[in-house]
């Protein structure tokens, strides 16, 4: 669809630059622009001769659509169409990210999410509606649709019905992170910014692993994450085994954005369950931005996380490729207070990815030590392959007589505990 971009900012220049990748990224053709610094109008969001002003551009470009950077109300919607020629869409930056968010739903979740999302827009309006048409016993007063009674109560119903598929979802999402957990993965999130390169920076850190052999036990490790320069590419989560010494899993997660209304977070908040739940955030910030978009997209991810993470972050300044070494350390040295020694990588090019693993392997929960000797049995040998796959292993000796193995190795409390648990219960060989 051709669309104007429009921008109402109290003071200072508007800047467009993020609408405009946003309405790209919903499939939009930008044809013109229009901004404007000024109070809200409450009833046309823009000064009326602003409002005046963007009909003639719409006339003037052929647009079939209208994009504001701001949230609109029910009737400054609807004032506003009314002043636009025929049939022009008004859109504001929540719908705008909805329509993304719907075009990209590929799975059940994301989907469900979307929806009710879009029923959580709805509901105010609804509610709108019907004590205008209350007040006025007049049935589409204003032009803003045939009232129907049923309609509030309809929506109610239907978001509850959705919460609930909902939760039944995120309770197998919540199985399996336990299930990994208990076989000794540790978890790692990449959160950050939307296009700050999470799932290009994914590919790097994951291990050659051919995902077919996991394949049942892991649902949800994908052959590609999809990088692509447009915001909002990723949706859904996407999980690859990392290349670290330890048991890593990592997790590609949908990128944040800011100024979002609570009924949007909220209907995506299980999409950041990942993030809320992992062992390690890693947090990713594209490093070849002005300073102060890089501050703005730290704030806000910080405040995404701020709520409910209790895991470690570590700051990533990604494209590092494409900022010299001076400039940089500058933007460091700027954003020490949000973003304490951040470690710097290229996930395009794959530098920086060495310290990168140290950091999180340094940033992980503190493994246990421990020491078995097991029988030889039947199973004793499947034990210590297991525990090659769940731990590090430190040593393993055969005994002279060939009757028994020791083991010794490092993971984390819960492999330890599990493999002293089949420890015991390997057959003890006759005759001793
Ligand atoms: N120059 C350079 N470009 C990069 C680097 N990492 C990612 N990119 C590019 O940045 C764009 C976004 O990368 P993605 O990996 O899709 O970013 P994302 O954070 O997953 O984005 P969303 O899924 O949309 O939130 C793509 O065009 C990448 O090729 C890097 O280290 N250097
Ligand atoms: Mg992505």
């Amino acid at each position: 669809m051709k669309v104007i971009i429009a921008k109402r900012v109290d003071a200072g220049t508007a800047d467009t630059e993020e609408i405009a990748a946003l309405a790209e990224a919903a499939g939009h053709e930008i044809v013109g622009e229009l901004t404007q610094t000024r109070t809200e109008d409450a009833a046309l969001h823009l000064g009326e001769g602003k409002v005046a002003e963007l009909a003639r551009l719409v006339a003037e470009t052929g647009a079939e659509g209208v994009v504001f950077d701001n949230q609109l109300g029910p009737y400054q919607t609807y004032n506003l169409g009314r002043r636009l020629p025929d049939g022009v869409v008004v859109t504001d930056r929540f719908r705008l990210i909805l329509d993304i968010f719907g075009q990209r739903a590929s799975t059940r979740k994301a989907q469900l999410q979307v929806e009710l999302a879009e029923l959580r827009y709805e509901l105010p309006r609804a509610e709108t509606k019907a004590s205008l048409a209350q007040r006025e016993e007049r049935p589409g007063f204003m032009g803003l649709g045939e009232y129907d009674e049923s309609r509030e109560q309809d929506i109610e119903a239907q978001i509850s019905q959705i919460t609930e598929e909902l939760a039944g979802i995120e309770e197998t999402e919540e199985h399996r992170r336990q299930q990994r957990r208990e076989s000794g993965f540790d978890l790692v999130a990449l959160a950050g910014y939307t296009n700050a390169g999470k799932s290009t920076l994914l590919r790097r850190l994951a291990a050659d692993l051919d995902v077919d052999e996991n394949e049942g036990r892991h649902p949800d490790l994908e052959r590609t994450a999809e990088s692509e320069n447009r915001l909002f590419t990723t949706l859904g989560t996407t999980t690859r085994r990392a290349a670290t010494e330890r048991p890593v899993l990592v997790t590609d997660t949908v990128g944040f954005v800011s100024n979002l209304p609570h009924w949007l977070v909220e209907s995506f908040k299980s999409t950041l369950d990942s993030v809320y739940l992992a062992d390690l955030v890693l947090l990713i910030v594209d490093a070849s931005e002005p300073v102060e978009a890089m501050r703005e997209k730290l704030v806000t991810s910080h405040d995404t996380l701020y709520e409910r993470n209790e895991a470690p972050i570590v700051t990533v300044l990604n494209k590092a490729d494409r900022v010299d070494d001076a400039e940089l350390d500058e933007k460091r040295a700027a954003l020490s207070a949000l973003a304490p020694d951040p470690v710097a990588v290229s996930a395009a090019e794959g530098t920086g990815l060495e310290e990168l693993f140290d950091r999180i392997e340094a940033a992980l929960p503190d493994y246990e030590r421990e020491r078995l000797v097991l029988p030889m049995a039947e199973g004793t040998m499947g034990l210590v392959s297991w525990i090659h796959d769940h731990a590090r292993v430190e040593d393993v000796s055969y005994g002279e007589s060939g009757e028994q193995v020791t083991v010794a190795f490092a993971a984390r409390p819960s492999v330890v505990e599990r493999s002293r648990a089949r420890a015991s219960e390997l057959p003890v060989p006759a005759g001793s």
